[in-house]
């Protein structure tokens, strides 16, 4: 692995702001320090772990029991869920790329100072045994005084490509039962705690137990107010048209073995979404991409 790091830090490194580690066997991450910000994305699964801007708390939340392993999601963080969102039949929930090693495409600080990392994967024999499609996708991850993420899924096949996908973001907060989400007023929504009861948003999302929705149509900024904590997490989207909001609370948080006992007080998922029927096709060698940009506000 020392080859690789030293590859890696060679090629894309900049002195005193990105440099490649390995966090565990097998598991790199790229930590990023500028001026405007603290960040790490790992390359297993393009998976923002960390974002802070300078002067502030963190804002990504990642689970003291995540599991760091080849093969294994991370809780916490950005996993990126493509080419389908939630369950299929037969197939890994959340799609296959999560757990996948991107590739470093390129790396560079911006005019503005922000430091851009491009991380990208293609279909190989692995993708094509799970999904048969060609394809070629990259996420841009922008860290400054926001975090700015697009992925891009670019088809390279000769027949039309149709994904659902999320950037299923979790988010620091003080403590959830004092949190809402503004944005979602009036929003229809698949319940899955009520079997995907279609039902509508009436005011903020509040949480007193779990909540797992798929918002449909609506392509609104969401705002975390954060009470406790005394602050508000702003996620701004485009190429998306549906929004995922989630807590496992109680019952749930204890069937997962990598949530630590109390900790879904501490998060919540705002998910930027091509979901439900807001599924995308794209044409062979057209792109769609899902951006999300997270500010504190
Ligand atoms: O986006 C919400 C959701 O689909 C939930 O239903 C929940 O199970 C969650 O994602 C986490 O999924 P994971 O596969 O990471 O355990």
């Amino acid at each position: 692995m020392t080859s690789t790091l030293d590859t890696l830090n060679t090629a894309f490194g900049i002195p005193n702001t990105l440099h490649f580690t390995e966090v565990k066997p097998g598991f790199v991450v790229a930590e990023i320090t500028t001026p405007l910000a603290s960040a790490s994305v790992a390359l297993h699964g393009a998976h923002v772990l960390s974002w802070q801007p300078a002067g502030q708390q963190p804002v990504i939340w990642v689970s003291k029991a995540a599991f760091f392993e080849p093969g294994k999601p991370v809780r916490g963080g950005v996993p990126v869920c493509w080419p389908w969102f939630g369950a299929v039949p037969g197939k890994t929930l959340h799609g296959f790329v999560r757990t996948m090693i991107w590739q470093v495409r390129g790396a560079e600080l911006d005019a503005t100072g922000q430091l851009v990392l491009r991380l990208g994967l293609t279909d190989d024999a692995t993708t094509r045994a799970v999904w048969d499609h060609a394809f070629d996708l990259e996420l841009a991850v922008t860290v400054g005084s926001t975090l700015a993420l697009a992925l891009t899924t670019r088809n390279t096949g000769d027949a039309p490509l149709s994904i659902t996908q999320a950037l299923h973001s979790y988010f620091c907060t003080a403590d959830i039962t004092q949190t809402t989400v503004q944005g979602l007023d009036g929003t229809p929504y698949l319940d899955k705690v009520q079997n995907f009861a279609v039902c509508q948003q009436s005011g903020d999302v509040t949480f007193s137990g779990e909540t797992d929705r798929i918002y449909t149509d609506t392509t609104s900024d969401s705002l975390i107010q954060d009470g406790a904590g005394r602050r508000s997490i702003r996620i701004a989207k485009q190429g998306s048209a549906s929004t995922v909001v989630w807590n496992p609370w109680v019952e749930k948080e204890k069937t997962m073995a990598d949530m630590a006992p109390g900790e879904h007080r501490q998060f919540l998922c705002v998910e930027t979404c091509n979901a439900g029927s807001d599924a995308v096709t794209i044409a062979p060698a057209m792109t769609h991409t899902l951006a999300a940009t997270i500010s504190l506000v």
